[in-house]
C-alpha cells in the first residue's frame, strides 16, 4: 500500500486538498469549509499528470537556425527541437539583450495576459511583469478581456470602477431590503464556479437561496432561459443580444411619461440628467426611446418593459448587470444606461437599492466580507511607461506604428519584435483568431513559458516548461473571498519542468540584475514576506492573524463576516456635499462633459442606443442570421483543463456544442447531437448542436474554451468560437474586446468529419 499524503491547496476554481499516493496526484478534495465546491476539481489529476505536460525546454527547428530571420508563418506548423535548460537560457537571454539594444526596450511585448493559476507569488504574468520591468521594461496591456469597457467608461460616470470587481451593496443587505431583484444576463451558477485568485467559500449559491427564502422576486433578462438557476423561481424575460440598452432606455420613457422617476434624487445626486431626459423622450433627436420603439430593436413585448418599470419604481429594487453585457461593441451603453436607470428609480445608497454588477459572473460578487487586502505580489513599475488597450494585440502587431485612440489620448502602436507570454493563452481569449494568426507570424522571437501544449505554446519560437501550483508552494486568496489559503508542494516538478520565478531569477541573473527581481528573497522567504504584509493590513484593521508558521500549519486564516451590511454609495447619498464621488462634478454623471470633449461619435456623452457593428437588426443580419453569444464554460476555466475529465465527457463527438433554438434547428434540417458548421466571413468551427426550447429563436450560443484546433483553411475542428468574433474595440473611448457581438450560420456538417488534433503533442526532434 503506497503511503496517502495530503496537501492544503488552491485553485480558480476552489480550495481542496491534495491527495498523493506514490508520488501522483489521487484526488482533490474539496476544503471543508466551501459549502458548493465545484466538480471542475475532478479534472486535475488527469491533467497535472498528462502526456501534454511539457517535459523540457524546445525550440521552434526554423527559428533554432535563422533566429530573428525566420519564417514567423511556420509558427503552429514547424517541429520543436528539444534542448537543455542551459541552451534555452542562453537563447532566451541573448534574444532580449539583442532586441533591447537594437530596437530599443518598447520593441518586448511583456503585457502576456492571462490568468495563470491562483497562487500570488508563483502568479506567471506577475512574474514576467517583474521580471521584464527589472530589466529596463516593455510594452504592457491596459484593463483585462473580463470588464475591460467598465473599466475605463465607470470612472467618467461614477469616479470608480470598484463596483465592477465585486465591491457592490452585499448579499446581507439584499436579503434584509430588496424585494424585485433584476438581472440583466441573468444568474448562470456555472460562472459562479470560479474566483480570481481562488475561492474559499463559494459563496453565491448559499446567498441566493437565502435571497429565495426572503421572498425576492427575480426577473432574469437574457436570451436562454438557462441563465435562470435550476430551483430559483425567477421570470425569464428573452432579450436579442446587445440590445439591453434599448430596454434601459425605455424603462427610463416609461419612469418619464408616467412622473414615476424621483424628480429629487437625480437634481441632488446627479449631472446631466435633464439632457439625458431630452434625449428619452426624443426632444433631442425626434425619437422618443418608448417602450414600442425599444420592442422593435430588443424583441421585448411592450406592456412587459413598461410594466417591470412600473414595479422596480414601487418597491426596492436592485439591478445587476452581467459582464458580458460590456463585453460587447458598444458595451459602454448598456452599463451607463443602468446607472442612468437606477438613478431615474432614486434608490442608489439606499440599503438593498441601486445597481451592481457581476452576480452572474463569478463568485463571491457581494459577498460581505471586511474592506481587508488579499495576499499580493509586486510587479514593480514599467520603466517605458508603454501600454496598449488588452484587446488590440492584433491591431498593434499588424499596424506598428499607427495611431490609435483611448479614452481622451492618441497614441502609436509600438513595433514589436519580441513577444513573451506566460500566463496566458491568447489562442484562446483573443477574438478572430485566424486575424491573430496572421498578426502572431510578424515579431521576430516569440517565448512562451507553460506546463502543457496549449495552442499558444504550440505556436512560440521558445517553450519554457512551467511547473503546476501543485508542485511549488504558495499563497492564495481573493478581496471577494473570506479565506487565504496556504498552498503546500504536494509533487515533485514534472519531468524537467522549472517555477517561473526560479527562470526568471536565472534570467535576472544573466543579465546582472538578479538582486532587482529576487530582492534578496527565496521561495519562503517571499511567502514570509507576503504574509507578513497580510497580516500587518489584517491586524491594523482589528482582525487576528497568527504567525506565518501557524498559518502555514493550520493551511488557512479566515475573516470574519462583517456585522455590517455594506451599501455601494451609501454616504454619497447620504450627504453628496460630503462625500462626493470622484467625477469631475463629485455628483454621478448622466451626461459627462469630460467624455463630450473627447468628441467620440461611437460613445456620445450619455447613454444612448448605438447599434454594434454585428447584431441582429444589423444589414448584415441577412447573410448571418444567428447572433452568436459566446459564454464562460461551465466544465473548466477558459482553456485550463480542457483536456481534462470533466471537460472531454462533456463534448459531443469531441467537440465544442453549440446550443440553437428548434426554430433555427429544423429550419435547417438539423437534430440535436448533429455535427454543425457554424461559420461567417472570419472562419467557420465544427461544433455539435443541442436544440434547446429555452435558447430565444435567432441565437446561438457556445462556450469558449475548446483549445483550437485550424486545419490549414480558416476551419477550426474543434469547436473553438474565436474564430468567429470580431476583432474591433468596444469604441474609442474604452477600446475593450467586443466579442459578444457576432453574426454567424450555421449548416449540418456533410460529408468526412476531420479528426480533432488539439491535443496532440507537437512533433519534437
Ligand atoms: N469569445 C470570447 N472570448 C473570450 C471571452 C468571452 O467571453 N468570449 N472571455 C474573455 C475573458 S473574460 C478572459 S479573462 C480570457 C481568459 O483568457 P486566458 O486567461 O488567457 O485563458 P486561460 O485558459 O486561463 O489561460 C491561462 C494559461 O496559463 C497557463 N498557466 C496556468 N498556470 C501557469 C503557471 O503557473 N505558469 C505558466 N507559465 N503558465 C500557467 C494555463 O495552462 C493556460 O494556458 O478569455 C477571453 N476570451
Ligand atoms: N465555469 C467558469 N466560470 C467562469 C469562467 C470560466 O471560464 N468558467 N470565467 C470567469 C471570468 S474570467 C469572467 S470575466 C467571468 C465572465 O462573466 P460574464 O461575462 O458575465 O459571463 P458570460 O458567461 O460570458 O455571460 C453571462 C451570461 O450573459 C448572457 N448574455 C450574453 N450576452 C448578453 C446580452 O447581450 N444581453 C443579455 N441580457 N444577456 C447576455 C449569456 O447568456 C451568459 O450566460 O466568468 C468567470 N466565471
Ligand atoms: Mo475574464
Amino acid at each position: 500500500m503506497p503511503e496517502t499524503q495530503r496537501f492544503p491547496s488552491l485553485s480558480h476554481w476552489g480550495a481542496f486538498t491534495a491527495v498523493v499516493e506514490g508520488g501522483r496526484l489521487r484526488a482533490c478534495e474539496p476544503f471543508p469549509h466551501d459549502p458548493a465546491p465545484s466538480p471542475i476539481l475532478r479534472s486535475m489529476p488527469g491533467m497535472i499528470h498528462s502526456p501534454l505536460r511539457i517535459a523540457r525546454p524546445a525550440v521552434r527547428q526554423g527559428w533554432l537556425r535563422d533566429r530573428a530571420r525566420s519564417d514567423g508563418s511556420a509558427r503552429g506548423s514547424e517541429p520543436f527541437v528539444e534542448v537543455d535548460w542551459d541552451v534555452a537560457l542562453k537563447l532566451v537571454s541573448e534574444e532580449l539583450a539583442r532586441v533591447r539594444s537594437q530596437h530599443g526596450d518598447a520593441a518586448i511585448f511583456g503585457g502576456s495576459y492571462g490568468w495563470s493559476s491562483a497562487g500570488r507569488l508563483h502568479h506567471a504574468r506577475t512574474l514576467t511583469h517583474r521580471f521584464l520591468n527589472a530589466g529596463g521594461g516593455c510594452v504592457m496591456q491596459a484593463g483585462n478581456y473580463s470588464w475591460g469597457a467598465a473599466q475605463f467608461l465607470l470612472p467618467h460616470v461614477i469616479g470608480t470602477y470598484a463596483p465592477v470587481t465585486g465591491r457592490v451593496t452585499d448579499w446581507k443587505s439584499v436579503e434584509a431590503h430588496t424585494r424585485l431583484f433584476i438581472a440583466f444576463g441573468g444568474l448562470p451558477l456555472r460562472n459562479t464556479q470560479i474566483t480570481s485568485g481562488g475561492a474559499g467559500e463559494h459563496s453565491t449559491p448559499r446567498w441566493l437561496e437565502r435571497a429565495r427564502r426572503a421572498g425576492i422576486e427575480f426577473v432574469v433578462i437574457s436570451p436562454t432561459q438557462a441563465d435562470v438557476p435550476d430551483g430559483l423561481p425567477a421570470r425569464w424575460i428573452p432579450i436579442r443580444p446587445n440590445t439591453d440598452t434599448a430596454m434601459m432606455l425605455a424603462m427610463v420613457h416609461t419612469l418619464l411619461t408616467e412622473q414615476r422617476h424621483d424628480a429629487g434624487f437625480v437634481r441632488t445626486h446627479c449631472t446631466g440628467f435633464d439632457r439625458f431626459a431630452d434625449y428619452v423622450l426624443g426632444k433631442a433627436d425626434g425619437t422618443a426611446k418608448s417602450a414600442e420603439w425599444a420592442a422593435g430593436i430588443c424583441g421585448v413585448p411592450a406592456d412587459v418593459m413598461r410594466e417591470l418599470a412600473r414595479r422596480a419604481a414601487s418597491v426596492r429594487t436592485l439591478i445587476t448587470c452581467t459582464w458580458s453585457l460590456q463585453r460587447a461593441h458598444r458595451g459602454e451603453q448598456p452599463y451607463w444606461a443602468v446607472i442612468a436607470l437606477a438613478a431615474a428609480l432614486g434608490q442608489v445608497g439606499l440599503p438593498g437599492g441601486g445597481f451592481a454588477f457581476g452576480h452572474g459572473s463569478m463568485n463571491g460578487v457581494g459577498n460581505p466580507r471586511p474592506g481587508v487586502a488579499a495576499p499580493e505580489m509586486s510587479a514593480g513599475r514599467n520603466p517605458t511607461g508603454r501600454s496598449i488597450p488588452v484587446a488590440r494585440i492584433a491591431d498593434m502587431l499588424l499596424h506598428p506604428g499607427e495611431p490609435f485612440e483611448f479614452n481622451g489620448k492618441r497614441d502609436t502602436y509600438p513595433d514589436i519584435r519580441l513577444v513573451y507570454w506566460a500566463g496566458g493563452n491568447p489562442f484562446h481569449h483573443h477574438q478572430d483568431l485566424n486575424r491573430l494568426m496572421r498578426a502572431w507570424s510578424r515579431p521576430e522571437t516569440i517565448i512562451v513559458h507553460e506546463s502543457w501544449w496549449t495552442p499558444t505554446a504550440r505556436r512560440a519560437d521558445i517553450v519554457l516548461p512551467a511547473t503546476t501550483t501543485l508542485e511549488r508552494n504558495d499563497i492564495g486568496g481573493s478581496s471577494r473571498d473570506r479565506f487565504v489559503l496556504a498552498m503546500h508542494q504536494a509533487l515533485p516538478p514534472h519531468a524537467h519542468s522549472r517555477n517561473d520565478f526560479d527562470i526568471y531569477r536565472e534570467l535576472a541573473a544573466m543579465a546582472g540584475y538578479e538582486a532587482a527581481f529576487t530582492e534578496g528573497r527565496d521561495e519562503s522567504q517571499w511567502l514570509r514576506h507576503i504574509y507578513g504584509e497580510l497580516a500587518a493590513n489584517w491586524r491594523e484593521a482589528g482582525f487576528d492573524a497568527p504567525d506565518f508558521e501557524a498559518f502555514w500549519q493550520a493551511g488557512f486564516l479566515e475573516l470574519p463576516e462583517p456585522s455590517r451590511e455594506f451599501v455601494l454609495f451609501e454616504d454619497f447619498r447620504r450627504d453628496p456635499q460630503a462625500h462626493p464621488l470622484q467625477t469631475p462634478s463629485g455628483k454621478i454623471e448622466i451626461y459627462s462633459e469630460r467624455i463630450a470633449a473627447f468628441g467620440y461619435d461611437d460613445c456620445p456623452p450619455h447613454p444612448a442606443w448605438v447599434e454594434p457593428v454585428e447584431w441582429l437588426g444589423a444589414a448584415a443580419s441577412a447573410r448571418y442570421p444567428l447572433h452568436l453569444v459566446t459564454s464562460q464554460p461551465g466544465d473548466k476555466l477558459h482553456s485550463q483543463l480542457d483536456a481534462g475529465e470533466v471537460s472531454v465527457s462533456a463534448k459531443i463527438h469531441g467537440r465544442e456544442r453549440v446550443h440553437m433554438s428548434e426554430q433555427d434547428a429544423v429550419s435547417r434540417g438539423i437534430a440535436n447531437g448533429d455535427l454543425v458548421r457554424v461559420f461567417n466571413d472570419r472562419g467557420a468551427c465544427i461544433a455539435a448542436a443541442v436544440v434547446s426550447a429555452g435558447v430565444m429563436p435567432g441565437v446561438a450560443i457556445m462556450s469558449t474554451g475548446a483549445w483550437f484546433d485550424p486545419d490549414g483553411a480558416a476551419l477550426d475542428r474543434h469547436g473553438n468560437p474565436n474564430v468567429l468574433t470580431v476583432d474591433v474595440g468596444t469604441s474609442r473611448l474604452t477600446q475593450a474586446p467586443s466579442a459578444l457581438s457576432a453574426l454567424v450560420d450555421i449548416r449540418k456538417w456533410e460529408g468526412e468529419v476531420p479528426p480533432v488534433r488539439a491535443f496532440e503533442v507537437p512533433q519534437l526532434v
